[in-house]
């Protein structure tokens, strides 16, 4: 069995020796003869195969004992596999079926088999050709609600949760790079960055800015000091597949406890990036501009869907270490209670407008990039874009206490891009 061999990255030929006789690709996929192997990953870190056969198909996702994006000379430990595996099981539990169905998992190998997601697409291959998704908002709101609220003090009683946090507390090698990539490499030199050259001016003007520094720092400290819930760690528009009729939520790699807003803010940044993107992608008409419009619905969708499916968890399922319930409800002060999940509702908003402001910028000076940007060949144009992006993003980390309203982001996208958007 794979398990006994040295660990060993696989290739589209030896997949099909080394996993031809195992259970579960013979059942999802049929016979080793007929399969046929791609590999299809273009994220930074794995190897994603698709392999099709007579019985159907699957996805073998493998970790590289590396960063891929940089190679060898970054090394990276198998064990992201782990808690990879462990965070897709809590997560599905969480809110089921809104992740890909795990088939089989070689810790050793750091291999897991999974559902192939067909018809679904890359949500950020989606929003770049201009595609809608008329159920994900919805999807994705209930999603964020049920993962972050029943994987908190909230909805957990104590010995399960402390044990969780035990157990990824292990992950520290990622959860490490999410502390380095987003909070500080962005805001000074360091060899990682990279950034369009054309924007040199602003980012040393960047690099300068206290306020912006400090607002990145207390969002780190945010970031590492607050264990509200076991977080998906990398919820940008690379780690959802969608379609017409479903969403999913893959790559739950960076799993780690922190605070709820940053799931929230990392896809809200990412869908408010595919706004400033759009001029540098298709022509800047009316089509555009109603497609500019859907992405911000969109993201205020999955806002409010997340308040309303979080207030019914609030209200039915609010029996773990923090219930609360002795003090309000049960003493016939059903106030109390709600004052307590606004508190809750607006904290979480603040922390997300932050995280947003942080995740623009790392996604424009830091050393992952996005093909939004990346993709628009017109230097000058797509430093236009950028340049608004990033303009927006120190609003939203610096001056996150204003933002009241998810309509207010709106307002401020829509000054910087001139639009009545
Ligand atoms: C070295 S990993 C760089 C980035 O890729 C992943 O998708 C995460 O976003 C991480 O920050
Ligand atoms: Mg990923």
């Amino acid at each position: 069995m794979l398990t006994h061999s040295p660990y060993e990255p696989l290739d589209a030929d030896s997949l099909v020796d080394r996993l031809g006789a195992l259970p579960a690709m013979m059942e999802r996929v049929g016979p080793a003869a007929h399969w046929r192997v791609r590999e299809v990953g273009d994220g930074n870190l794995n190897l994603v195969f698709i392999v099709e056969g007579r019985a159907g198909s699957a996805v073998v996702k493998q970790a590289l004992p590396y960063a891929r994006v940089v190679g060898e000379s970054w090394p990276m430990s198998l064990d992201r596999s782990f808690f990879e595996h462990e965070a897709l099981l809590r997560l599905d539990s969480r809110d089921p079926g809104r992740l890909p169905a795990i088939y089989h998992f070689d810790r050793h190998q750091a291999i897991q088999v999974m559902e192939h997601l067909w018809p679904h697409v890359i949500l950020r291959k989606g929003l770049m050709a201009g595609e809608r998704f008329p159920l994900m908002a919805g999807q994705l709101g209930r999603y964020l609600a049920r993962t972050l609220f029943r994987g908190s003090d909230w909805a957990m009683d104590t010995t399960r949760r402390k044990a969780d946090l035990a157990v990824f507390a292990g992950n520290v090698e990622l959860c490490g790079i999410t502390e380095d990539l987003f909070f500080t490499d962005p805001f000074h030199e360091c060899a990682r960055n990279s950034h369009n050259p054309a924007l040199d001016h602003a980012v040393a003007a960047i690099r300068a800015d206290r306020d912006l520094k400090l607002a990145a720092l207390e969002l780190k400290a945010r970031f590492c000091g607050t264990a509200q819930t076991l977080l998906h760690g990398d919820l940008h528009t690379g780690s959802i597949m969608v379609c017409q009729e479903d969403t999913r939520v893959i790559d739950a790699e960076f799993a780690t406890y922190g605070p709820m807003g940053f799931d929230i803010g990392s896809l809200l940044a990412n869908l408010w990036m595919a706004v400033f993107a759009q001029p540098g992608l298709r022509p800047d008409d009316g089509e555009t501009r109603a497609y500019r419009r859907w992405i911000l619905d969109t993201a205020e969708t999955i806002w409010n869907v997340f308040v309303e499916e979080f207030t019914r968890l609030w209200r039915c399922e609010r029996n773990g270490i923090l219930g609360g319930r002795e003090l309000f409800e049960d003493q016939a002060d059903p106030v109390g209670g709600e004052l307590a999940l606004n508190a809750m509702i607006d904290g979480i908003w603040h922390d997300a407008v932050g995280f947003s402001g942080i995740e623009i910028h790392r996604r424009i000076l830091g050393l992952a990039h996005i093909p939004e940007f990346e993709s628009i060949t017109d230097a000058a144009l797509r430093a236009g874009c950028e340049h608004r992006a990033l303009r927006a993003g120190r609003v939203l980390a610096v001056e996150r206490g204003r933002f009241a309203t998810i309509g207010q982001v709106r307002t401020l996208i829509a000054r910087l891009e001139g639009d009545d958007l």
